[in-house]
């Protein structure tokens, strides 16, 4: 190994092999182009399709590559099964093997984890999740070459199902160290009082000193400093590894190989030290400034290095790389990593380029969704106007639903009325605190940006949420259910939480595997390998231990467990019930495309609708009303004070339950306010009703 002062001049660094990638840009970059509009695609490329009609028609399944399904034991190097920060040996050709079960359980389309060449390990950790770039031209060895990439979304087309690009724009893996002390090497030391640098191990009284690592150093707003024995010595020099043994080399491609490409600030310490930004404990506002100044700056835990996005070179790099692997591949669309921690300006130009771009191409429809990692609806909402992204994860409703309304028992649903309030506006605060609530969601579409499947009228941010319950960041739902509830109470919540997600308006998105209930915990623990037994497996106490047994399931319903759980699994009762409900949403426009009503919310924990959340979905002629109650403690009704719901239906009319055939519901003209159709559902604990005219 040895190390690479920005500046110096050997190459790119990028290893054999990537010549047509360098021949490209260079030709690109000579010409002056860097991708406008009428550049024509080059040769090489194949035609690009238009996959998607409607997005609100699609349902996205998450799948993380190493963790999915190994088909190919060519790429299986420096993989160990039973360490879970190692990779685990999945790859595109095992994804393609199990398309049949994908296509069995309905799923729509799938988000596969970056494709890029990663720095293969860092400080003892892999790069199996594939968020750690290196190249942003070359595939990752360990997942296939780039004819598995484009034979996996060839066959995903072929069956009707979309593939989505997981794409990194704010940061590159941990390849270049901060050389505090100047000396070429990386050291970690500590600074006592006046700058004075004490190296670790000679340290004697270390109360006043602060430990540095030069790898990720703490955030400063003037860029890292330099120390030497004389004191503070201008800006730190910074200086990329290069140990190609572990593709830790320079990134590519340029100018991403140069330190003026970065912001050279340091690692983002607000998370861990709110005080540095004058917030008591955290819980800045999301406009706070040093917050923001941090967030946006800062290099992300695990000393992966902030692009300088603001940079014209920077910006043409990511969107010639990002462009050309849906060039080459005919991916359907983007999801977009770490976005609050990028200037919304960036998106502005980059998602509006890359709609101009595959247009010129014939591609349409192309949905670009990010990761804003946070529960405050006015920063997700800020990163929907403008001409950026589509749409984003819809973090505050993770938050407030399935983290907060479904683990407690019965809280007031008001909570989450209002939750949807601050997306699609409200005229009256749901919960009686308040007056009107304005949306802080973008309410344009983008140019060229996605459309409604009937009108070809642009759809906005507001229309399109991505929903989740759970993805690789946080832990499973399962996980998080407190231990005194019964399995029969964790399965249903977790059913609850399914169904709400499959019937609310936006685009739901299942993480692999919690079809097969897997309960992970935090971050490597819900990243489970599906393909092997021990992922099946449960604890049980037994011989006066506590031991692993396999899980097992009760197929015939006779409330006896009688099956043994299988890897991908297809009989299990959750594997089934999501099979139901992507059945019933593609069954049933308006629960695609319909409006969201709200009919009924709880303003208390308790009386006779306690935990009732009941809303309508409504598209042309059709309405669908679900009704669902997060209440633990039992049956719960749409009737309190004497008043029952105003629903959209007529007197008269009766309303089946598609999820249990047998509850048939009547609409009668008593009890609600006078000229609307009224109706008592009584839903029991941590039930929900798809309620339809059928
Ligand atoms: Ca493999
Ligand atoms: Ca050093
Ligand atoms: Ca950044
Ligand atoms: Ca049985």
């Amino acid at each position: 190994m040895f190390y690479k002062k920005a500046g110096d001049d050997f190459g790119t660094g990028s290893g054999a092999g990537s010549y047509i990638n360098r021949i490209e840009y260079l030709l690109i970059a000579v010409m002056g182009l860097y991708f406008p509009a009428c550049v024509s695609p080059p040769p090489a490329f194949g035609n690009l399709t238009d996959n998607v009609k409607d997005w609100r028609d699609e349902i996205i399944y998450q799948v993380m590559i190493d963790r999915f399904a190994d088909s190919d034991s060519s790429n299986d190097y420096n993989v160990n099964l039973s360490d879970p920060s190692a990779y685990h040996g999945g790859d595109w050709k095992g994804l393609i093997s199990k398309l049949d079960y994908l296509q069995t359980l309905g799923i729509t389309a799938i988000w596969i984890s970056p494709v890029v060449r990663n720095v293969e390990e860092d400080a003892g950790f892999s790069s199996y999740h594939g968020y750690w770039a290196q190249d942003l031209t070359r595939t990752n060895p360990h997942f296939g070459d780039i004819s598995a990439l484009k034979e996996l979304v060839d066959d995903a087309h072929a069956r009707g199902i979309k593939v989505i690009l997981d794409i990194v724009t704010n940061h590159v893996g941990q390849v270049f160290f901060y050389d505090i002390n100047k000396n070429g090497v990386p050291d970690e030391f500590f600074i006592g009082q006046g700058g004075k640098i004490i190296p670790i191990g000679q340290e004697g009284d270390t109360s006043d000193l602060v430990r540095v690592t030069e790898w990720d150093p703490d955030f400063n707003i003037n860029g890292i400093q330099a120390w030497t024995s004389l004191g503070p010595s201008g800006e730190a020099p910074v200086v990329f590894v290069h140990d190609p043994s572990i593709d830790r080399v320079p990134p590519y491609p340029p100018p991403l190989d140069k330190a003026y490409a970065y912001n050279r600030k340091g690692r983002v310490t607000v998370w861990t030290k709110p005080q540095v930004c004058g917030c008591e404990s955290w819980g800045c506002p999301w406009n706070n400034k040093c917050r923001r100044e941090q967030e946006v700056l800062g290099d992300f835990p695990g000393g992966l290095k902030d692009l300088d996005t603001t940079r014209q070179d920077v910006r043409n790099a990511l969107f010639w790389s990002y462009s050309r692997w849906v060039d080459i591949a005919d991916f359907d669309a983007f999801r977009i990593d770490t976005l609050k921690h990028v200037e919304p300006e960036f998106f502005d130009d980059f998602c509006h380029r890359m709609r101009q771009h595959l247009a010129a191409r014939g591609k349409h429809n192309f949905f670009m969704f990010g990761e804003a990692f946070d529960g405050d609806d006015n920063l997700l909402g800020s990163y929907t106007k403008g001409q950026g992204v589509d749409s984003v994860f819809y973090f505050s409703q993770y938050y407030t639903v399935f983290r907060g309304a479904l683990m407690g028992d019965g809280q007031r649903t008001c909570e989450i009325e209002r939750l949807h309030c601050r997306r699609l506006g409200c005229i009256s605060d749901p919960c009686g605190e308040g007056g009107a609530i304005a949306s802080v969601y973008g309410d344009q579409g983008k140019t060229g940006g996605v459309t409604d499947g009937d009108t070809g009228d642009p759809l906005n941010s507001r229309q399109v949420a991505v929903n989740f319950i759970s993805n690789h960041d946080v832990g499973r739902l399962l996980f998080f259910m407190p231990g005194t509830w019964s399995e029969t109470t964790k399965r249903k919540t977790l059913h609850l939480a399914l169904a709400y997600m499959m019937t609310e308006d936006g685009i739901p998105c299942l993480y692999y595997g919690v079809e097969q209930e897997f309960s992970g915990g935090n971050d490597p623990a819900n990243r489970e390998t599906m393909w092997d037994p021990a992922s099946y497996t449960k604890q049980v106490w037994k011989d006066g231990r506590w031991q692993d047994a396999r899980r097992t399931y009760d197929s015939d319903q006779d409330g006896l467990d009688d099956t043994v759980w299988l890897p991908f699994d297809t009989g299990n009762p959750t594997f089934k019930f999501i099979q139901k409900l992507i059945r019933i949403r593609k069954d049933h426009e308006a629960l695609r495309r319909g409006n969201f009503t709200v009919r009924w919310s709880t303003r208390t924990a308790d009386g006779p609708d306690k935990g009732i959340f009941a809303f309508e979905r409504t598209y042309h002629d059709q309405t669908m009303l679900i009704v669902m109650n997060l209440s633990l403690k039992g049956e719960s009704e749409t009737r309190s004070n004497a008043v029952s719901m105003s629903v959209n239906f007529s007197p008269g009319q009766v309303l089946t339950d598609l999820l249990d055939p047998g509850s048939m519901f009547t609409v009668t003209d008593k009890g609600c306010e006078a000229g609307n159709g009224c109706l008592d559902v009584k839903v029991p604990a941590r039930g929900i009703r798809i309620l339809s005219l059928e």
